[in-house]
């Protein structure tokens, strides 16, 4: 059966179809813009959305948002088919809700368009910019937080052209903003980065620097904008036939938008909004002063830890995170890596136990109604290991400790670089860096210690501490031996 099955589409017209438990929180298409989303994914769309509907609905305000999508065209048809509407079906272990978001105010693509984003970010109605763009659209070294050199970059930032980077779309709009005088605004960064707020700065004085901004203009846009940083906290996977099949079978119509996505959501942001924001507090958000805590617990011990179950799980040929986790002794080596290494490496937000937190993000991960590929979250290592076990074992280091249990995720990431899985599947590598990773595994010979050596050697991913700490090579190599010998099953069983 086709998708739409030649069923009606979602959208205003057919919002009466929809059974009533389903519908918007808020009527759609009457609450004006306030905010413009950078990266509509599924992630947005079953995270900042979902809050910011619940927001207006609770207390009111301009804050519709304008989602824009980088590249995915079929992304923005599908949704300016549907009046921006969309549905986002919650996955429990045993049952499921499904429910149509009425809080994006219009779509954008900025690949065909980049001159209407620019506007868009000048405009004084908006004064909140959302950004889930993926870590490696920020063009940033993962360890040092310095701009990327990139011709795109480049071009973006020193001649006339549209832009179609998005440091080069946030660039223009903002000198435009800074012309028009249209006022202050945030820029939040929800991307998992480390101090993602402080990284959004970065590179947007970095870029406003390169494009040779004069002073007068930056010193405006100093007291202009702010970058709030944030946790924000969803597995959301990514979207396949069997999510919109499920939408259309609880809506009555077809959504070609469709997301699912897990019962636990969460979201804490820093409370710095020159121009105002939604009342997301009332929508079950944290505003804080300071996010960095919880940032840390979250990048550490849940995304560290799904990069080791995504990394141990595709090179034992298992689909999914869920299927992954019933690896025997996998748990044991997790709840390990968790209570040894992420809770001795910083300190949590207070009265959080880190350990518990763990064993919350393992329970979440379990959840077999999320089809969550291991090959989705192996993506982009290079620029996910840092802030997700690389710090980690920093900080023990830095201690005088062991990081035993991290050397063992750093060596399912080099094992699954070998590019086969234990039973011989090819394992693709999807990784900004799989070039550079590429010629230098080339140079490697193929022992361990080889193989570390050479990665190792890559500045943009290893901190200079690791990489010239003899003890935590020698780790990552013996896990390395071991799991290229024995295979993962093995290792594991023997490992807890
Ligand atoms: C995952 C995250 O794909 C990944 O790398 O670790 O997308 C994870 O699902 C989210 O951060 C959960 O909030």
């Amino acid at each position: 059966m086709a998708v739409n099955g030649g069923a009606e589409r979602l959208g205003l017209a057919t919002l009466h179809r929809v059974p009533a438990q389903s519908r918007p929180l808020i009527r759609p298409g009457t609450v004006p813009a306030g905010i413009v989303h950078l990266g509509l994914g599924a992630f947005h769309r079953a995270h900042q959305a979902v809050f910011t509907e619940a927001a207006i609905g609770a207390a009111g305000g301009d804050w519709g948002i304008i989602g824009v999508a980088p590249r995915s065209t079929a992304l923005v048809e599908a949704l300016a088919a549907q009046d921006a509407l969309f549905s986002v079906t919650t996955l429990a272990a045993d049952r499921s809700e499904t429910r149509v978001v009425g809080a994006l105010a219009g779509v954008r693509h900025a690949a065909s368009d980049p001159a209407a984003v620019v506007a868009l970010l000048a405009d004084p109605a908006i004064r909140v910019v959302t950004l889930t763009v993926t870590e490696k659209a920020y063009h940033l070294d993962p360890v040092s937080g310095v701009l990327r050199a990139d011709p795109e970059l480049t071009l973006d930032l020193t001649t006339d052209r549209l832009p179609v980077t998005v440091p080069g779309l946030l660039v223009r709009g903002l000198l435009a903003r800074a012309a028009a005088q249209a006022g202050p605004i945030a820029l939040v960064s929800c991307d998992n980065l480390p101090s993602n707020g402080r990284r959004l700065r970065g590179l947007v004085q970095q870029s406003l620097t390169l494009a040779g901004a004069p002073d007068a203009v930056l010193d405006a846009l100093a007291g202009q904008v702010s970058f709030p940083g944030t946790m924000v906290d969803r597995i959301v996977p990514a979207s396949t036939d069997g999510t919109l099949a499920d939408a259309r079978a609880a809506l009555g119509v077809a959504d070609l938008a469709a997301v699912a996505a897990e019962p636990y959501t969460q979201w804490v942001v820093e409370d710095d909004f020159p121009g105002g924001r939604p009342r997301w507090e009332q929508a079950g958000a944290v505003l804080t002063t300071d996010a960095g805590p919880w940032e840390r617990l979250k990048l550490r011990g849940l995304n560290g830890v799904h990069s080791a179950v995504a990394y141990l799980g595709a090179v034992a040929g298992r689909e999914t995170i869920a299927e992954a986790l019933t690896l025997p002794g996998l748990t044991d080596v997790l709840r390990r890596f968790v209570a040894d290494d992420v809770a001795a490496s910083f300190t949590p937000p207070d009265g959080v136990r880190v350990t518990g937190y763990g064993d919350e993000a393992l329970a979440r991960f379990a959840n077999p109604a999320i089809r969550h590929r291991t090959l989705q979250v192996a993506m982009d290592g290079s620029q996910k290991l840092p802030q997700r076990v690389l710090h980690t074992a920093v900080d023990l280091r830095a201690q005088g400790r062991p990081a035993y249990w991290s050397a063992l995720v750093v060596a399912a990431w080099l094992r699954f670089l070998d590019g086969r899985a234990d039973d011989g599947t090819v394992l693709p590598l999807d990784d900004p860096l799989a070039d550079r990773i590429t010629a230098a595994l080339a140079t490697a010979g193929d022992t361990p210690a080889g193989t570390v050596e050479a990665l190792f050697a890559l500045p943009e991913v290893f901190p200079a501490a690791l990489a010239d700490d003899d003890g935590f090579r020698a780790d990552v190599a013996g896990w390395l031996g071991a799991l290229r010998t024995h295979g993962v099953a093995a290792v594991l069983a023997g490992a807890a």
